[in-house]
């Protein structure tokens, strides 16, 4: 039996990764830290369904000593390093803690597996945040980076020292440059799931308005389920590589308003209010990814498009609300 170690698993893709690589019967370890164990209520809700089929570690990113014990102690034969401080907001609040914890934490787990599993194929979560003041539309794999957040630049960083472990090292690492993917397991901290819920409060009569930020911002929004299967196919391939994973369709944050007002039966107009506080002190203003390489070699491509990933947002968080 193969077996796997996941770094953010409590995490949305973490889940539905997890759910994947039981589901093709693998034997799934995640680190998680010491504090979600003591309250598996509120932190390990995305992964309560399955918390008898994984075995959890406690570690941390910022600790080089419990990855090397976790990794000495699995051995896996595949690691995917999700695990990392994701939103780019708080990441210009407090950039020390993200560009520490998003950069060592890649560089501890690298080198413990390098040290004590090195035919570990190992997964790293790259970002489309790392095109930031884009050189090129759409981005590809070869397009240059220009990272406008120090989130951005810790991917970039995480980027790099992964290609490193490959080229340096021999390790088969690979890095999925994956843009914006969404589900109802999305935190409610990203704009895609703030809407949905917002939406959703508002048509049952919980919340009477929404309050975003830059409406004009453009994201190539994909569907996380789909992600995770390009996750795992790029470590099945012969050889490691760097690939983009996006739908190649870009939409504005307006738009993704709209839609999901719309498929409630209201007019975003009539309730999302622009608020100048959560304007970002550096913007993405436009990210459209080019997965053709992706689809060539891993005959990867996403199932769920702009429309379907709205409404399906919409949907379970009104049915949220029922219970
Ligand atoms: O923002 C704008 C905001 O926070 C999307 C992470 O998974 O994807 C994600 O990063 C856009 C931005 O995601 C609000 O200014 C407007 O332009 O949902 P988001 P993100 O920053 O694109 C990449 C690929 C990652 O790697 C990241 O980890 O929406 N926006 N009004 C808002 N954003 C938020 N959060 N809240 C608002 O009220």
């Amino acid at each position: 039996m193969k077996k796997v170690l996941i770094t953010g698993i409590t995490g949305q893709d973490g889940a539905y990764l997890s759910r994947l690589l039981l589901d093709k019967g693998y034997e799934v370890h995640g680190i998680v830290r010491r504090v979600a164990l003591e309250d598996p209520e509120h932190r390990l809700w995305r992964i309560k369904d399955i918390l008898g089929k994984v075995k959890l570690h406690s570690g941390s990113l910022e600790s080089y000593a419990s990855l090397f014990d976790v990794v000495a102690k699995v051995n896996p034969d595949e690691c995917y390093h999700l695990g990392a401080q994701s939103f780019v907001s708080y990441s210009f609040e407090d950039e020390f803690s993200t560009i520490n914890t998003n950069i060592n934490g890649t560089h501890y787990i690298l080198s413990s597996i390098k040290n004590k599993s090195p035919k570990c194929k190992f997964y790293f979560a790259a970002s489309s945040e790392q095109f930031g003041q884009v050189k090129e539309v759409p981005q590809k794999e070869t397009t240059p980076f220009h990272p406008r957040s120090p989130y951005g630049i810790s991917k970039v960083a995480g980027f790099d020292l992964t290609r490193n472990y490959r080229e340096g090292y021999g390790l088969f690492a690979c890095n999925g440059i994956l843009f914006n993917h969404e589900s109802p397991m999305r935190g409610y901290e990203f704009v895609t799931r703030k809407i949905s819920m917002g939406a959703a409060k508002i048509k049952r009569g919980l919340s009477k308005e929404l309050r975003l930020g830059n409406l004009e911002a453009k994201r190539d929004w994909g569907f996380a389920v789909d992600y995770c299967e390009a996750m795992y196919l790029m470590l099945q391939q012969d050889e490691p590589d760097d690939y983009v994973i996006a739908t190649g369709e870009t939409h504005t944050v307006k738009e993704f308003a709209e839609l999901a007002f719309k498929h409630v039966g209201l007019d975003w107009k009539d309730y999302v209010k622009k608020d100048e506080s959560l304007f970002r002190p550096a913007e993405v203003h436009e990210l459209k990814g080019d997965a053709s390489k992706a689809k060539k070699i891993l005959g990867w491509q996403p199932k769920v498009n702009f429309e379907g990933l709205v409404r399906m947002m919409v949907d379970e968080d009104l049915k949220r609300l029922k219970k």
